[in-house]
């Protein structure tokens, strides 16, 4: 399987987050993806690509024009406004205050662009957020091209970002990306499988009342785990798109025989969907030594995650989302795709 990687991911580092009182480095960093790398490279999982550059336009198909002409503009917007550090939301338009109305401060803007204080901006951010982009759609063009599999090493990941919204690490929806990209291709019908184990808001937003778009999305229950707001097992699509999310929220302390029965659901019925291809959106965050999550898969567990997406036989891409113990990613998140190869 080829891989695409792109060395302008390490720009976005040195961001922090906050969480449980006090602000820390971001779970979220640089490290995590040479890990992966290099594990693609000792595994001999195949050669490693750059990304060819695409412009904006497959990101507009998914994403509102303004938000995405808004990112590239919020680090200069920040150094004009006098500001060094990072450039992080904190004032959201929630129930009883007007989104509607576009702001004109950085501080206005980046809360009127997020849900959560958790997609934050140093100067590296945007041409790393655009190299994820570029990897996720390099990556689909081997698909389309013949290839059976590709492993888009993204970062930033992009599973919570919505049409208009960043927030929890993600700023564009790579996987949305790809999955549209298929679309515009000549797919007829596209699956994203969401094994991350945060529920995939934004992709679900997005798709939502579409049913060209089938999308499954394995998470920890939203009542208790990170986004809150979204990921519930009656969220079924809306309109055109009803029937066409499937959402498995999980208890804490789950284990690979609950999840394996999820995963054994979702296949069921994207293979009754029948897509022309798959796209994965793929988080090795339900690892049991992850440090932010709650979920006990062994690294043993990864490669059948991967045999078992390999039996639906069908053009898959990966789209590399979350995993946050960064020793372990790289086992993990290439145990999925030597799993998918078999060896
Ligand atoms: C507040 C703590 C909340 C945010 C967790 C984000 C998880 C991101 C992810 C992705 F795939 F997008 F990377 N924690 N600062 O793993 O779903
Ligand atoms: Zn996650």
């Amino acid at each position: 399987m080829k891989t695409v990687f792109s060395p302008l991911h390490a720009g976005h580092a040195g961001n922090v987050e906050l969480i449980a009182g006090a602000i820390v480095p971001a779970f979220e960093k640089p490290s995590r993806a040479e890990f992966i790398k290099a594990r693609v490279e000792s595994e001999k999982l195949g050669p490693i690509l750059p990304p060819e550059s695409h412009d904006l336009a497959a990101a507009k198909k998914v994403h509102a024009s303004d938000y995405i002409d808004f990112l590239p503009s919020v680090w200069p917007f920040w150094e004009e406004s006098g500001r060094t550090g990072s450039a992080i939301p904190f004032t959201w338009p929630t129930r009883g205050l007007r989104g509607d109305v576009r702001p004109r401060t950085i501080d206005a803007l980046l809360g009127f662009y997020s849900f959560d204080g958790g997609a934050t901006f140093v100067k590296g951010t945007w041409d790393a957020i655009k190299s994820s982009y570029d990897v996720a759609l390099t990556a689909a063009a081997l698909v389309k091209g013949g290839e059976p599999s590709a492993f888009a090493l993204c970062r930033p990941p992009g599973h919570h970002a919505g049409a208009a919204f960043m927030g929890g690490y993600c700023f564009i929806n790579n996987a949305a990306v790809a999955a549209q990209w298929f679309c515009d291709q000549g797919a007829r019908r596209v699956s994203i499988l969401d094994v991350d184990y945060h529920h995939g808001n934004g992709t679900q937003e997005i798709f939502y009342r579409r049913g060209d778009v089938q999308v499954l999305n394995l998470h920890a229950d939203p009542m208790t785990e990170y986004p809150f707001f979204l990921g519930h097992a009656d969220e079924r699509g809306e309109g055109g798109g009803e029937g066409f999310n499937l959402n498995y929220p999980m208890p804490f302390g789950t284990g690979w025989d609950k999840w394996n029965a999820s995963l054994e659901d979702a296949c069921a019925r994207l293979s009754a969907y029948a897509p022309d291809v798959v796209v994965v959106s793929l988080g090795v965050d339900t690892f049991e030594k992850d440090p932010i999550s709650q979920f006990k898969l062994k690294s043993a567990d990864y490669p059948r995650i991967g045999r078992r997406i390999a039996r639906l036989a069908l053009p898959t891409l990966f789209v590399m989302e979350g995993g946050y113990a960064v020793e372990e990613i790289g086992v993990n998140a290439v145990g999925v795709l030597t799993g998918f190869e078999d060896r």
